[in-house]
């Protein structure tokens, strides 16, 4: 697998000797952040065929099964301030977004702020992991990331059946996850250079594909759940909702979720 993405990835990609496909591991983000602290560099990139202990955010977990997904974590090291960051896991659902379309020919949306979605289903997700020095200033962010790629929806646990798809099933044919793996890599890449200088571009292009925005949501924080209504993503990539006439809040993406109102996404 470790040669078929290298021979795929663009000439140009200049992080090909950094990167290491394992069978099997707990999780990507959790094997590449011993990395990052021993000292990895910038590019060092994790895939598995396989998570025994894929995670999402706020202690979920996520069904990375052997073969059918592509669950790969890069290791990025942007020398600013972790304030300076707060876009990042935008940055990556857009990068994520252009490299299924790339890959596959179709284009997901983005559910706010980590999920790549395809009408009412999951397609894939994101964990964005930050690591800081003694001192409190930044030394390492992990961009991880898990897409379906070819389950037939019979393939899925019965939890997620009616609300996770994969890249095959919506291409309407066999999407290898060896090409979908470098595409991603590639794509990663691209946004790294831009990470802090193209953050408008990127947001408006975040905006674009965000199918949040505009609609009812409820907000969930622990056990209490608002209603209100998606306007817009701050610079920070947040939420804007206004839960009521004349309160509007924001809300980041580290302490809730948001459903629809008439269901997932
Ligand atoms: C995410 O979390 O969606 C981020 C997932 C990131 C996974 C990658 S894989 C490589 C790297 N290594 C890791 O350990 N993690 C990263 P969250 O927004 O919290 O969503 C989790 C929820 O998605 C679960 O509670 C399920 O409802 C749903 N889910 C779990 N597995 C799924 C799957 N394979 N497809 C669609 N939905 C899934």
């Amino acid at each position: 697998m470790q040669e078929r993405i290298q021979k795929l990835l663009p000439g140009d990609y200049p992080w090909g000797e950094l990167y290491e496909y394992h069978e099997t591991l707990g999780s990507t983000n959790d094997y590449l952040k011993v990395l990052a602290k021993n000292g990895a560099p910038e590019g060092t990139a994790i895939m598995a065929g396989y998570q025994t202990n894929g995670h999402g955010r706020l202690g979920r977990s996520f069904h990375s099964p052997e073969g059918d997904g592509v669950y790969l974590s890069i290791l990025l090291r942007p020398g600013c301030a972790p304030t300076d960051l707060m876009h990042l896991t935008c940055a990556a659902a857009v990068a994520m977004a252009k490299a299924v379309e790339h890959a596959c020919g179709f284009a997901p949306g983005i559910k706010w702020t980590n999920d790549l979605v395809v009408g009412r289903k999951k397609l894939g997700g994101i964990l964005t992991e930050l690591g800081f020095t003694p001192k409190g200033q930044l030394s390492y962010a992990i961009v991880g990331i898990g897409i379906n790629c070819r389950q037939r929806q019979e393939d899925f646990p019965e939890e997620l059946r009616e609300m996770a798809c994969s890249c095959s099933m919506i291409a309407g044919r066999g999407i290898a996850p060896e090409r979908l793996a470098a595409a991603m890599l590639f794509s990663l890449h691209q946004m790294s250079q831009t990470l802090l200088t193209g953050k408008e571009a990127m947001l408006d292009a975040y905006r674009s594909r965000c199918v949040t925005l505009g609609k009812e949501v409820s907000v969930v924080r622990g056990e209490e759940i608002r209603r209100g209504k998606a306007l817009d993503i701050t610079p920070d990539g947040g939420l804007l909702v206004e839960f009521g006439p004349g309160e509007i809040r924001e809300v980041s993406s580290g302490e809730v979720s948001i459903r629809g109102m008439y269901g997932y996404v």
